[in-house]
């Protein structure tokens, strides 16, 4: 078992280990602008039915890996589905994006189910993992996920994705305690989920908290710290030896002491922030994870290979995981993700 670990160069990374190519895997890099992802959409009908079939989200999971060869696979599902196990109803809008049933009064929150009610829904995603853990080449490390509780508490008071979080803020201010009652129920639904996808098998979790660059001041540390700290002492309680990154999207300034605040062993930065500056202030701390903007991934070209040298560099005296600052987007050429991995792995 220490051996196989070992010899996980994504482990080692988070481990707190100086690489001298950092590993490297993609955010959604199972995900639409692949040919064979969308024929096994396709197959399973909606990209619900995929989420929820064990066989077919393995086979898409798998699919990034036997073409690119990436360090990590991520569990395909989707951070919506907590929710959804909570018992919200939850459907995708062809173009659109997903769509909720809403949260907005205590009747409306009184109707969700009890935590230990979510495995009935979540079990297929489980079965995932497992499959994974015996189907993944031997040096490839398997990633589970959840959404934060903020980033799932503005989906299910909104309904829909939300360019500014208004109708979460709105709840946050206007009935505190009911927000504050949601995001506990998400907080320890999302414990149990993470278990339960540590138990089946994933080696790594990620915290992903799209939506954490809205919260200013005292609401981002009463509502991206605390909980993100909250899930990780949970889990390490546990499962010690189980890595965490935390993705607060766009903090900002409030990347700097979150893997002190958190207890996370890495940070995953989006692309606002400029590598050098998080080299000095936020990779003095641990690991670090990033930061290619996803628009290389359309464009292409030398302006890919010359970023994708800068960030190698700028993070190269401590451990670096590279990856994107957000994910892919359908819209990419997947000959530059090719291009991106040559770039790192070969200089
Ligand atoms: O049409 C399709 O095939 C669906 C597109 C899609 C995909 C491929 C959605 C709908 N979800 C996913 C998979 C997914 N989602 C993964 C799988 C693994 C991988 O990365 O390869 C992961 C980790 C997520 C996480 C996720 N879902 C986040 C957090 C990360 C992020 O992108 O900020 C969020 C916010 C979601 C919600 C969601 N699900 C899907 C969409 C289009 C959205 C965004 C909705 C919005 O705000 O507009």
């Amino acid at each position: 078992m220490k051996d196989a670990v070992q010899t996980k160069t994504i482990l080692r990374s988070l481990a707190g280990e100086t690489l001298p190519t950092p590993p490297i895997w993609m955010m959604r890099q199972a995900g639409r602008y692949l040919p064979e992802y969308k024929a096994t959409r396709a197959q399973a009908g909606d990209f619900l039915s995929l989420c929820y079939n064990p066989e077919l989200a393995a086979e898409v999971t798998l699919q990034p890996i036997r073409r690119y060869g990436f360090d990590a696979a991520i569990l395909f599902a989707d951070i919506l589905l907590v929710p959804q196990a909570l018992g919200a109803d939850l459907w995708f809008v062809t173009g659109e994006g997903p769509r909720l049933s809403t949260i907005t009064s205590q009747t409306d929150f009184d109707v969700l189910k009890p935590v230990d009610a979510i495995h009935d829904t979540l079990n297929p995603i489980y079965e995932t993992v497992r499959i994974l853990r015996r189907e993944l080449p031997a040096e490839t490390t398997l990633i589970g996920f959840a959404g934060a509780p903020w980033t799932v508490a503005t989906y299910m008071i909104a309904g829909q994705g939300t360019p500014d979080q208004g109708p979460a803020h709105a709840l946050r201010m206007g009935n505190t305690p009911l927000f504050e009652a949601l995001l506990a129920r998400i907080t320890a639904a999302t414990i149990e989920y993470l278990s339960m996808q540590i138990e089946a098998g994933a080696e790594v979790v990620k915290i992903f908290d799209s939506w954490a660059g809205s919260l200013k001041g005292e609401a981002f540390q009463k509502y991206a710290v605390a909980p993100c700290a909250e899930i990780t002492a949970a889990l390490k309680a546990k499962y010690p030896h189980i890595p965490v990154i935390g993705f607060p999207r766009e903090a900002g300034d409030g990347y700097i002491g979150f893997h002190a605040a958190t207890g996370v062993d890495c940070v995953a930065l989006d692309n606002s922030v400029s590598p050098d500056w998080a080299a000095a202030n936020v990779q003095k701390d641990g690991c670090v994870q990033g930061n290619l903007a996803s628009r290389h991934m359309v464009t292409g070209g030398q302006d890919l290979v010359d970023e994708t040298r800068a960030i190698v560099k700028a993070f190269s005296n401590g451990p670096h995981i590279f990856n994107l600052g957000h994910g892919i987007t359908p819209d990419a050429d997947p000959e530059n993700v090719t291009l991106m991995i040559e770039t790192v792995r070969g200089g």
